[in-house]
């Protein structure tokens, strides 16, 4: 009895044994515990619907009482003035709340009917630049195509799209079909100018935006590299756009194409452009080339400098998820693959954050973004062919990853990319070419198990 008692636990403890070897072969994540904190002491523990909608918990009282008058301005959803409550909306616009594009502060999904009330919208310009290098507005239409107007008004246009099939191969046989989407506009109140280029774009997720507006300028511009001088064909450049606050070029953070330096502006450029809605940065309305919009500054403006500030500390300050399952051995062997696929070279892990005046919480943080905010040529099956500031046709900046697993489910799709289309990770994967290309094909070369396991590593972080 004794003696086989001791066989069992002799077995048991070379079983172990074993067990401890094969873990230790197989890599374990390095820096889990950051990692797993991916937005510093702003990170949240919450896998629920509503992980995106979550203030930081570290945030000074002040800060917090902010965020909450933001939280609330974030969900006004405005209609045509006057009106005792919200008045404002249009004449044209492309949806009504802040809300309604980025739902519970995560991404939109790519709309059934092109023309709902939805997260997508085109912009527009034409060759050329305006007078500070950004892009060149398209007579009678500005830079952003409004699809619904106030009662009495018009649209500007209606959006249209086809499909075309783009087949990818993969090494072990599989073949993908991805939806390539072409775009067009039709009923425009006035003919549309025959050189007018457009670029769709999606409502991404809003959560951790001023941990990304917090990293030094500096540190970003070390990650440069324009002239690929490293010879690994990829090519990071910041963009330089117009910041209508300091009236001068800083580094372009937001949008898919990095075309607004803060969220500042990126918010009062959407109540201006996307919901017709004047405020001090932009008194003047949207609808400049219409004859049924006022053009001039409204004595008041329909936002106030207050609400502006309340909705900037809102979008900054949003928890940013927590990392999962970063022990599962899959996620484990995914982490290997993305750092093999040279992800990393675009999706930088981490970053610190410098200071926000009057933001302790984001500010001096251990952040894991996954980017570089830097642009890319993404090639031509992704391209939109418009500029934006330095951004050509061709370029698109690098998105974070944090929080991506989540997007089912808390918006219940899995639609990716600048417009939306594609409709899974993976998907997402292989619309990557241009200076991705090598790592899209580093993906397509693997097997099911082990893209599966990236997949994986996704869906964790
Ligand atoms: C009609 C849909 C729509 C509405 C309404 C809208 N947004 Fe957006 N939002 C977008 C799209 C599309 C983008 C990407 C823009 C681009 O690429 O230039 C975006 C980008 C952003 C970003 C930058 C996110 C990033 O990671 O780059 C912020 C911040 C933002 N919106 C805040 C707001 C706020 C605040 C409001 C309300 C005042 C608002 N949005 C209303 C569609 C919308
Ligand atoms: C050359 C730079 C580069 C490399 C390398 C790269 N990416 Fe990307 N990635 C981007 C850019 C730029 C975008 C945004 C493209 C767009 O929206 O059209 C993006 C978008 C994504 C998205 C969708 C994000 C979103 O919010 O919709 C995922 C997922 C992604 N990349 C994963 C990967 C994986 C996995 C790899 C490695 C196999 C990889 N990327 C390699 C630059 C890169
Ligand atoms: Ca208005
Ligand atoms: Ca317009
Ligand atoms: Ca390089």
């Amino acid at each position: 009895m004794k003696n086989s008692l001791l066989f069992t636990l002799l077995l048991l403890g070379l079983f172990s044994c074993v067990k401890d070897d094969i873990n230790d072969t197989s890599t374990s994540i390095p820096d889990k515990e950051a990692r797993t904190y991916a937005g510093g002491k702003t990170t949240i523990f919450a896998n629920t619907s509503f992980s995106f909608d979550n203030p930081a918990p570290n945030l000074s009282s002040d800060n917090l009482a902010m965020h909450l008058a933001g939280d609330m301005q974030f969900e006004q959803a405005f209609v045509t003035a006057p009106a005792a409550v919200n008045p404002g909306l249009g004449a044209q616009f492309n949806n009504t709340s802040c809300i309604s594009c980025h739902p519970k502060d995560g991404r939109a999904r790519f709309p059934q009917d092109i023309n709902s009330n939805s997260g997508f919208f085109l912009r527009t310009s034409i060759p050329g630049t305006d007078i500070h290098g950004g892009p060149n507005p398209t007579p009678g239409f500005g830079g952003q195509l409004q699809n619904h107007a106030i009662y009495g008004k018009t649209p500007e246009v209606k959006f249209t799209i086809s499909y075309q099939d783009l087949p990818v191969h993969f090494k072990d046989g599989t073949t993908i079909i991805l939806q390539k989407p072409i775009y067009g506009i039709t009923d425009s109140y006035i003919p549309m100018p025959a050189q007018a280029m457009f670029s769709p774009r999606i409502g991404p997720p809003v959560y951790g935006l001023g941990l990304l507006e917090a990293i030094k300028a500096s540190d970003l511009l070390k990650n440069e590299d324009v002239l690929d001088e490293n010879e690994d064909e990829i090519s990071g450049k910041a963009n330089r756009v117009w910041d209508p606050v300091s009236k001068t070029h800083q580094i372009g953070r937001f949008g898919w194409k990095g075309g607004a330096p803060s969220v500042m502006v990126q918010s009062a450029g959407a109540y201006h452009g996307d919901m017709g809605l004047t405020s001090p940065l932009f008194p003047h309305e949207a609808d400049a080339g219409q004859t049924n919009g006022s053009p001039l500054a409204l004595s008041t403006p329909e936002i106030s400098q207050e609400i502006l500030d309340q909705i900037e500390i809102y979008c900054q300050t949003l928890a940013v998820p927590a990392a999962r399952n970063l022990d599962d051995p899959m996620v484990i062997q995914g982490f290997q693959i993305f750092e093999d696929a040279n992800c990393v070279a675009c999706h930088i892990p981490k970053h610190i954050t410098g200071i926000i005046q009057g933001v302790p919480a984001i500010s001096n943080q251990t952040i894991y973004p996954y980017t570089d905010l830097l642009l890319h040529d993404m090639g031509d099956d992704l391209a939109d062919n418009r500029p934006e500031f330095l951004a050509n046709g061709n370029e698109w900046q690098t998105r974070p990853l944090w929080g991506i697993g989540l997007t089912n489910l808390v918006n219940g799709h899995t639609n990716f990319l600048h417009d939306g289309r594609a409709r899974n990770l993976e998907e997402a994967i292989l619309w990557h070419g241009g200076e991705a290309k090598k790592s899209k094909e580093y993906y397509t070369d693997l097997t099911k198990k082990e893209r599966t396991s990236l997949l994986a590593f996704l869906n964790a972080i």
